[in-house]
């Protein structure tokens, strides 16, 4: 008889990164996965770069050996392939219809205006020196982005039904500059979202590990 070695999924991440949403749908699945941190000094960016050409975490390695990026889009995949997870309603429903709008809602719009806020010496050719200007700008539309979904909320971001998107929305406010206190206030939708999600045990457990500042 043939002797296999377990396929694994392999996660890219770094603490406070994108990685976070990635390791706790993995958790959820309940898959074996190893989990390969990407230090940020040149070399390892480098490194990286094999895996993932934009040099940006997350990436995520399947079973097939095949290498994917983009945060939305590793979310996506995992709710399609294990769907005993439930983490996405089913397939062609209106109800996946509103998982894929605010999975890409949440990427294009809320994770783009954080990297505004946390890489912003790098959108203007004057550096550092326009750098404040685009954090403000940058934070004020990552509330206004996180405002918007907020009102949606029922508790979750489908209303009654959970699904990997309001993990996803968790990460991204709690990189909120001021901290996840902070955004709670201004909006109590979220806290009240958060206060849900904080009962998840794959939450938790990934939460304590990565140490999601705020
Ligand atoms: N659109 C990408 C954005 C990924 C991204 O920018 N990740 C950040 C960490 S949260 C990163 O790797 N930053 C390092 C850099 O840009 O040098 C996604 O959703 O995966």
């Amino acid at each position: 008889m043939r002797e296999t070695t377990p396929a694994t999924y392999r996660l890219y991440g770094r603490k406070n990164s994108g990685s976070f949403a990635v390791q706790v749908a993995l958790e959820e699945i309940g898959v074996p996965y190893e989990l390969s941190w990407v230090g940020s000094d040149a070399g390892e960016v480098a490194a990286f770069r094999k895996v993932n050409p934009t040099g940006r975490v997350p990436a995520l390695t399947l079973p097939d050996g095949t290498s994917m990026f983009e945060s939305a889009a590793i979310l996506i995949h995992l709710a399609l392939l294990h769907p005993e997870a439930a983490l996405a309603p089913p397939p062609g429903s209106s109800a996946h219809a509103k998982f894929l709008q605010w999975m890409v809602f949440l990427s294009a719009n809320v994770y783009e205006a954080a990297l505004r806020i946390y890489y912003s010496d790098r959108y203007s050719e004057r550096g550092a020196a326009d750098a404040e200007a685009i954090r403000g700008r940058g934070t004020e539309d990552f509330l206004q982005f996180l405002g918007l979904i907020s009102e949606e909320l029922g508790p979750y971001v489908l209303g009654a039904g959970y699904s990997i998107a309001d993990v996803y929305l968790y990460m991204l406010g709690s990189w909120y500059p001021d901290g996840k206190a902070a955004l709670y206030e201004r909006l109590p939708a979220l806290g009240a979202h958060a206060e849900h999600l904080e009962r998840r045990r794959a939450l938790t457990k990934i939460d304590s590990e990565h140490a999601v500042s705020g």
